[in-house]
């Protein structure tokens, strides 16, 4: 009890310290001392993200039948209720829970840092909390400290050890997982804020993380002031510690990272960010899940964040005894294998902000400038005819190479660098190739610019599925409809907050003979809008359809069709986006 009074009474104190600092004002820090104390996530690249808890007891299954979508959420969707779900922490053993292994499989993969689930939304506490009994030591049988292992193996390794904390609680009395989306007020919020800043002061205080993940920011009842006042608690008690965007609400709060969700921006930020990503389908452990993303994927995923200025933060969900999924480590393993082969162009490369290129990505050296420097070309679709055509760029002079030093041939064509890449043998995964050069200059970009915050969901032409005898595919950039009634495009969204979106389109159109509408749908979700012909196919138009509601966590699914198709009509379709609209 003196433990809880202590707290407390610290709280109260460092809360009255702040009082000088207005609802709406984040701690005062200069672009010099934030960029400093960015530079090593900035830095990172790659990091692995845990997802374990009681849930992965369950692994995604109640009464023997496997409850849908992600195991983390089962108490929610299997429509657990407390007097059943609470018991369940007694089962929790970490027993095969090997930390040295899990940071030593990390570093070789890559990853520079990590996050685990402390407390997830339902409530149970990872280390021994003294303000509650749900937790590590208490509820379970189970008396070893993973997180004080785990954060002793990061030291070892080198690795940053962080962690994530759910401002959703379940089992604090103050909410109910029956109401996970629906809940607008919380009945206790003064009493649960003081709960969440004692147990935030605890992790801090005991395993020093060097990022505070916070998650479950959608709740109705946790504003804008809240997250702002939770921010400024957390940068007096731990100042050189990163906290990401969820503290306070994601779709307006851009610091200290952005965190878009299984999804990745379509071009580069104006703040730092870090894209969260599943390795399978769910965060927590599901034993049906056998989505498993291919090595291939994940490579390449991780170039295209770490091109566009972001950090790839790839989540793996151990099973209940600790252990991971067979899976996981070979996927991990071929990571690793990429990036130690690929050191240059993976840890000392940053966002170039040069024109999307439909065979792979670009990136350049940190030192490199308009006027001097080195490019990286990473290849994912092969060109057939072995010519590598870099579009849109020019530059008064320009050496190729393989990653390994190899010259290759190159020719300067009116839109762009060729490069001959017949004597090299291409990466099963990515192929690198460098160019350095003097006086690089962009030719005129195509389209409109985005003007992306990073939290947007967007649906690429390359994710897109559809019937491709109806569609002409001619690259990954956009999709092409011609004439064809009933013709529909279909992609798996991944929902990470409940939110009202602007849906917004890239597109182009040609041969309108009359009006043709747009229609998509996102789960229950409809809207609908004309398309105004566009001056050609690759003149893009962004069209603005309207505000959708989404009222779902997790995958669901969109679609893109047309009424009316106008004949001989064709269109381009590069890009349907979501953009969060804050309440
Ligand atoms: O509801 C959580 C979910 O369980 C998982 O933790 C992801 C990972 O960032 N975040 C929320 C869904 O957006």
């Amino acid at each position: 009890m003196k433990t809880i009074i202590s707290s407390i009474t610290k709280i109260a104190a460092l809360t009255l310290a702040l009082q000088n600092t207005t609802a709406q004002d984040v701690i005062p820090e200069s672009k010099e001392a934030f960029d400093q104390r960015m530079q090593w996530f900035n830095d990172s690249q790659f990091g692995l993200f845990i997802h374990y808890g009681v849930y992965s007891n369950l692994a995604g299954e109640w009464k023997g039948e496997p409850v849908e979508r992600y195991a983390e959420w089962i108490q929610r969707w299997g429509n657990i209720t407390p007097d059943e779900y609470t018991p369940l922490a007694a089962d929790f053993n970490p027993e095969q829970l090997d930390a040295d292994l899990w940071v030593k499989t990390a570093k070789e993969a890559g990853m520079k840092y990590m996050v685990i689930t402390t407390k997830h939304h339902e409530g149970v506490c990872l280390w021994d909390s003294a303000v509650t009994e749900y937790d590590i030591g208490e509820a379970t049988t189970f008396d070893r400290d993973i997180l004080g292992e785990l954060k002793a193996a990061c030291d070892k390794y080198g690795i940053k050890f962080g962690t994530y904390y759910s401002i959703i609680d379940w089992h604090h009395p103050s909410q109910r997982a029956e109401k996970a989306l629906s809940q607008t007020t919380n009945n206790d919020k003064a009493g649960y804020i003081t709960y969440m800043k004692a147990q935030l002061q605890e992790l801090i205080e005991r395993y020093d993380p060097a990022i505070m993940w916070f998650d479950g920011d959608w709740v109705k009842w946790w504003t804008m002031e809240d997250g702002i006042d939770l921010y400024n608690y957390l940068r007096e008690l731990s100042p050189e510690m990163i906290i990401n965007n969820r503290v306070a609400k994601r779709a307006a709060f851009k610091k200290d990272y952005g965190t878009p969700e299984n999804s990745t921006p379509g071009a580069s930020l104006d703040h730092f960010w870090e894209a969260c990503w599943t390795i399978n389908h769910s965060w927590g452990y599901k034993k049906s899940d056998q989505k498993w993303k291919s090595h291939t994927e994940l490579i390449q995923k991780q170039i295209d964040i770490n091109t566009k200025g972001g950090n790839l933060l790839l989540n793996i969900g151990p099973k209940s005894d600790g252990s991971w999924p067979e899976a996981s480590f070979g996927q991990l393993k071929t990571m690793g294998a990429w990036n130690a082969a690929h050191q240059d162009a993976v840890y000392s490369t940053e966002n170039a902000n040069l024109p999307i290129q439909a065979w792979g990505k670009l990136a350049w050296s940190k030192t490199s400038n308009a006027e001097s420097g080195e490019l990286f070309a990473y290849i994912f679709d092969w060109p057939s005819d072995e010519k590598l055509l870099i579009k849109l760029i020019l530059a008064d002079t320009i050496t190729a190479s393989a990653y390994e030093g190899q010259p290759l041939p190159t020719t300067t064509q009116k839109n762009g660098i060729e490069i001959d890449l017949s004597s090299i043998t291409p990466n099963e995964y990515a192929t690198v190739v460098r160019v350095k050069y003097n006086g690089l200059r962009k030719l005129k970009s195509e389209g409109p610019d985005l003007k992306l915050a990073g939290n947007e969901l967007i649906l690429q032409a390359s994710d897109a599925n559809y019937q491709k005898r109806k569609l002409i595919k001619p690259s990954d950039d956009f999709i092409a409809f011609s004439f064809r009634p009933k013709v529909e495009a279909n992609w798996a969204l991944n929902v990470p907050a409940p939110s009202k979106y602007q849906v917004k389109m890239l597109y182009s159109c040609i041969g309108h003979t009359k009006k043709t509408k747009a229609v998509i749908t996102a789960g229950s979700a409809k809207i609908e809008s004309w398309l105004e012909p566009t001056p050609g196919l690759d003149a893009y138009n962004l069209l603005e359809l309207g505000i959708i509601e989404l009222d779902q966590v997790g995958a669901i699914q969109a679609k893109l069709s047309f009424q009316d198709m106008a004949r001989h009509s064709h269109y381009q379709i590069k890009s349907i986006i979501f953009v969060p609209v804050s309440e």
